[in-house]
């Protein structure tokens, strides 16, 4: 059965779901995108994902023709449609078709894509046992470039961290920021514990704002952990306690090791445990 993919106002067969080769999407990554999941048929905190599509392509100057009401109503008719109840979301707005030029104001028809599909997650090892990442050379790009809160067509900064990472043998890489700061990992965001406190890098350290970390930290205030925002640098992560990751896609992953060093015992920690836990109950049990 091919897919069904929402295109602008209807859904189509995959095949015939197309962009022109003029999208300033494809010719210079113009454009914003979000991804979201599915659990038991409950799209998880959709609302949010909806409100940073709308910002992230407020701050491009792009004008999405559609409601958030009927984008709500393409992620639901489009997960329905292809009878996924666990899926993932991705949903797409290009600049749409113009002349060979930058000038976005010479385009027109922007094109808005909502894709349903599995997810397909990280072997469950890594969540028993917690991943080994590294620091990638190439840093976050600087927010005075382009700000990391816009989740742009353009992600070329985090695939270039990503394949070092991958070429050092790790899923994920720790990026730093302009200022040699933690920002975050290529599609996810980073937590410590240092002395029983949770910590995380602040949106201003040049990072995307994750809806998972956004989730984690009113997880963290509901069970009584103490958890701030905290400008990290590498060195707290080498001598934290505990350390994890939060995204759409990875959930909530611990860190035994970074760049070589063992993080606390090497094992994940119980605060980590304890919210890896709370995160499965939370997207079973919020309402769409
Ligand atoms: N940082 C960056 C740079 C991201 O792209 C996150 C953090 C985590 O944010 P959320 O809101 O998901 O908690 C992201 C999200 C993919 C994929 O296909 C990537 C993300 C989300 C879903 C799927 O690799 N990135």
């Amino acid at each position: 059965m091919p897919r069904l993919i929402f295109m602008n106002d209807r859904l189509v067969p995959e095949d015939e779901a197309r962009v022109s080769v003029f999208d300033h999407g494809l010719l210079y990554g113009d454009g914003v995108f979000e991804g979201l999941r599915s659990y038991s048929g409950k799209v998880f905190r959709l609302a949010a994902h909806l409100d940073r599509l709308w910002e992230s392509a407020q701050a491009i100057r792009l004008e999405i023709p559609i409601s958030k009401e009927a984008m709500s109503k393409a992620v639901v008719d489009t997960l329905a449609a292809n009878n996924l109840v666990d899926g993932y979301v991705r949903l797409v707005v290009t600049r749409g078709a113009g002349g060979l030029g930058l000038d976005p104001g010479r385009t027109s028809n922007p094109q808005v894509i909502v894709i349903a599909d599995t997810i397909s997650l990280y072997p469950a090892e890594f969540y028993e046992k917690g991943l080994r990442i590294v620091t990638a050379a190439t840093q976050r790009i600087s927010p005075a470039a382009l700000s990391p809160r816009i989740k742009s067509l353009n992600y070329l900064n985090n695939i270039m961290a990503k394949v070092e990472g991958l070429q050092a043998g790790c899923v994920e890489a720790l990026m730093l920021n302009h200022k040699g700061e933690v920002a975050e990992c290529t599609g996810d965001n980073v937590f410590c514990v240092r002395s029983g406190t949770l910590l995380t890098p602040p949106t201003d350290a040049g990072i995307l704002e994750g809806i998972t970390r956004n989730a984690v930290l009113e997880l963290a205030h509901a069970a009584g952990i103490p958890a701030r925002e905290a400008v990290l640098t590498r060195h707290d992560l080498y001598t934290a306690c505990e350390c994890f990751l939060t995204g759409t896609a990875a959930e909530v992953i611990p860190v035994v090791e970074i760049d070589g060093r063992r993080i606390g015992n090497g094992a994940p920690g119980p605060i980590t445990r304890s919210l890896k836990d709370a995160f499965h109950k939370l997207v079973r049990s919020e309402q769409a």
